[in-house]
């Protein structure tokens, strides 16, 4: 296998910003390019490569690839289910034609092997089993961005089985993370919680406390995209997109997690349009297939996922 050479669409958003260092410190920093239409945090842009750059240019996205000999590509960036609902049209757009331009540009350049692209488990939807969710079930979202992960993973296959490109991808849940705070998203209130609790030791949450959803802590997500993109090419069975899953909790658990450790916190819950959101989605993810094709395990519990949180969220907010 020759060297690869890495373009992170995407690199200044939650995921992104994450794993730019992680795929740097498996790659070396010169081969890893990250990219974003705003500036990226600082350890993310003096680390290595970075460049401004808009997916949704598909000429300077081509140029992009062939000037830096490009051989796989994360591109991360997109619209998450609470902003897709206020811009329905924009968020359609914004998700699919960068996509649609990754996927073409890999069908024409041959060193380009392989590419990343997240789903959710926004695909699912109110019609889908809530439980053990599998990885093949019905899929009927009610939300934009459901909407646009689903069709996502449709072209990924198509991609895949049509023109051979090597697409690769798995369904986030909710993620949890310290670097970089998530926006937009309907799960982003288990971050918010942690910040709250530390700056102002109260949390308005915009879901009912025992609104249940699947979760990962950030460094496992990472861990698991990069160990799905090293697995060899047979050992995949799934083209559009693997089910993963860590814990599932709620509200309420996340507040008796924080308040074991910060005895005055308190919640108040407001549910608001993101409610409904939250009860389209599933309760618990079955990632057996990939466990079974590749590995996929996660193993941290809350409690240490809280412990994590209040010690970095203290840190980064020097408190
Ligand atoms: C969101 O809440 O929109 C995202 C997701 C689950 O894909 N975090």
């Amino acid at each position: 296998m020759g060297k690869e050479r890495i373009l992170i669409i995407g690199a200044a958003g939650q995921i992104g910003s994450e794993l730019t260092l992680a795929l740097r410190s498996h790659y070396g920093s010169e081969n890893v390019f990250a990219t974003d239409i705003k500036m990226a945090p600082d350890d993310v842009v003096s680390g290595g490569p970075f460049q401004i750059l808009d997916v949704m240019n598909d000429k300077m996205l081509i140029h992009f690839i062939i000037r830096h000999r490009i051989t796989q590509v994360y591109h991360l960036a997109a619209v998450l289910s609470g902003n897709a609902e206020k811009l329905p049209i924009q968020a359609w757009n914004i998700n699919m034609e960068g996509l649609m331009n990754v996927l073409e540009i890999s069908k024409m350049v041959d060193r380009l092997k392989k590419v990343f692209w997240p789903s959710s488990i926004a695909v699912f939807g109110p019609t889908t089993p809530k439980k053990d969710t599998p990885q093949l079930t019905v899929m009927e979202p009610t939300t934009v961005y459901g909407i646009t992960k689903l069709a996502g993973e449709r072209w990924c296959e198509y991609y895949h089985r049509k023109y051979g490109v090597d697409t690769r991808s798995v369904r986030y849940p909710g993620l949890i993370s310290y670097k970089t705070e998530a926006g937009g998203g309907t799960t982003d209130y288990a971050v918010e919680i942690y910040y709250d609790a530390v700056q102002d030791g109260q949390y308005e949450c915009y879901l009912n406390q025992d609104t249940i959803l699947p979760f990962m802590f950030m460094p496992e997500a990472i861990e698991a995209t990069i160990q799905l993109m090293q697995a060899p090419r047979n050992k995949l069975s799934v083209h559009s997109s693997y089910n993963i899953s860590g814990f599932s909790y709620s509200p309420n658990d996340f507040y008796n997690s924080i308040k074991s450790n910060i005895q005055e916190f308190d919640i108040e819950y407001k549910p608001d349009f993101r409610q409904e959101i939250a009860d389209s989605w599933p309760d618990s993810i079955d990632d057996s297939v990939a466990r079974n094709d590749w590995g996929f395990r996660s193993n941290i519990d809350l409690e240490q996922i809280t412990e994590r949180m209040l010690k970095n969220v203290r840190m980064k907010l020097k408190l």
